[in-house]
């Protein structure tokens, strides 16, 4: 047998288990895992590295409109090419449906930004802000058919949000066509009114944005949307969570028999209310929804993480420029925190912090780490087994990690649009120091290999949860 490649001397790591042999790829795809493979063009030497699954980012958002003058720091090359080097071979963004559209305007302007720019694979959730009788009778279901098995509703954000006879009737069409929905749970009405106190005291500055999303706001719309799921009998997603008290709803959800998976990101495990109190408008890096908590949240979020309230990890990379007009000190964010666009940048810092504070601090084993960076979101979006593992017949897409290798994160060795990092200073154990796609190298060390292009387009199978 011939390859094109062989991964030598290097620790096999899936979300079940860690092996010694060595993995033969040809035509993108792994052809053989045995000791002593030999005869390939290439042999890479992966001695002291971990041969892990390349990590799947299934909650970004790159070239998303986002109104008011405002633009996003990543399109799809800088987005995707943050993310491989971070360890990413597939990253799953978020197209808008803007009011007024249909679903299918909405994909054929995201997939030509897409066109041609990515160097990881890349497949879409469909954000639902308009679900007319066509959007839901019969552009879903077609969708669905066609690839695109996912998708989000907000519950807060004026121009996005779904009241819940809208919500009812999404989850209701979700269900019949066999999407998953994604649901992004804070009370809108709830947040008006706190936005509206704060504005009548005077308390303009960013940490009021924590203050106006309170914990209550996250865990109502939690819950409310896990009632709205359980009278329709359909599964839902709900994404990051920031607290116990979220996470408890989950629970509860589940132990009533409801299929629910559950999401974290890093700024829960990182970061907390504290960080957006910091100098006036330096707060406004921190600006995200909902909002990070307090010690005993990120507490909270680890043990959710260990427990299996979290199916996944994601980075909800959401990336705004800082220091910029069309970012979070535009002209009136500067004056008050309603304007900060809301999102912070992660695609490419997400997996070294779950490395090095997960498994490196004993907080969860290697095969956890794996689950939750990347078989677990194959699994649940319809990429499995192509995407999500290490196995014959699956996809070459690999990241060696050095668990030795100590890294600071500063925002110049970063590879994304925006011009800070919210973890600026943070000391790191463990980082990937090769990333494959489909058996191509992206990145070798600090260096970029591979031409903008090599990602594609995934159509996904329907979830196994639907
Ligand atoms: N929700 C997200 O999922 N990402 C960024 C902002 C938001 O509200
Ligand atoms: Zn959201
Ligand atoms: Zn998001």
């Amino acid at each position: 047998m011939s390859f094109d490649t062989i991964i030598r001397n290097g620790t096999i790591v899936t979300a079940s288990d860690a092996f010694r042999c060595d993995v033969g790829i040809r035509n993108g795809r792994i052809i053989a895992m045995a000791e002593n493979l030999d005869d390939a063009d290439e042999i890479i030497d992966a001695s002291g590295l971990y041969v892990m699954p390349g990590g799947i980012d299934s909650h970004v958002h790159l070239a998303q409109p986002s109104g008011d003058g405002i633009v996003m720091a990543d399109d799809f090359a800088s987005g995707t090419l943050s993310a491989a080097f971070g360890g990413n071979t597939t990253v799953m963004p978020f197209c808008l449906q803007e009011k007024g559209s249909t679903l299918r305007e909405a994909l054929k302007a995201y997939h030509a930004k897409a066109e041609g720019e990515c160097y990881v694979d890349v497949s879409f959730h469909i954000i639902v802000t308009d679900p007319t009788s066509h959007v839901l009778g019969q552009e879903l279901p077609a969708l669905v058919a066609d690839g695109y098995t996912s998708i989000k509703v907000f519950m807060t954000y004026e121009n996005l949000r779904l009241r819940d006879d809208e919500i009812l009737a999404t989850l209701d069409s979700a269900r019949t066509s066999g999407a998953l929905v994604m649901v992004h749970c804070e009370n809108e009405d709830a947040i008006r009114f706190l936005i509206g106190r704060h504005e009548a005291n005077g308390e303009l500055a960013a940490k009021h944005h924590a203050t106006s999303r309170p914990v209550a706001a996250e865990r109502e719309a939690t819950h409310r949307a896990l009632s709205l799921a359980e009278i329709v009998d359909t599964p839902i997603v709900i994404v990051h969570v920031s607290n116990r008290e979220a996470m408890e709803e989950i629970q509860r959800a589940r132990a009533r028999g409801s299929k629910v998976a559950g999401e974290t990101c890093p700024q829960y495990l990182m970061l907390t209310a504290d960080d957006l109190d910091a100098t006036e408008l330096e707060g406004a890096k921190f600006v995200c929804s909902p909002p990070p908590r307090d010690a005993e949240s990120q507490i909270a979020c680890w043990e959710g993480l260990q427990n299996g309230t979290f199916d996944l990890f994601s980075s909800d990379h959401c990336p705004f420029r800082y220091d910029d007009d069309a970012g979070k000190l535009n002209e009136k964010g500067k004056r008050n925190f309603r304007w900060i666009p809301n999102g912070i940048p992660g695609v490419e810092t997400r997996l070294p912090i779950l490395f090095s504070e997960g498994v490196g601090k004993g907080r969860i084993d290697l095969n956890r780490f794996v689950a939750l960076s990347s078989t677990n979101h194959a699994k649940l979006y319809g990429l499995y087994p192509r995407k999500g593992t290490i196995a014959i017949g699956s996809d070459a897409d690999i990241a060696l990690w050095d668990p030795t290798k100590s890294v600071v994160i500063t925002n110049d060795i970063l590879h994304h649009g925006a011009d800070y990092t919210p973890y600026e200073g943070l000391a790191i154990t463990g980082w990937p120091v090769r990333v494959m796609v489909r058996g191509k190298t992206v990145i070798d060390g600090e260096e970029l290999i591979a031409e903008k292009g090599l990602g594609t387009y995934l159509a996904r199978a329907r979830s196994p949860l639907v």
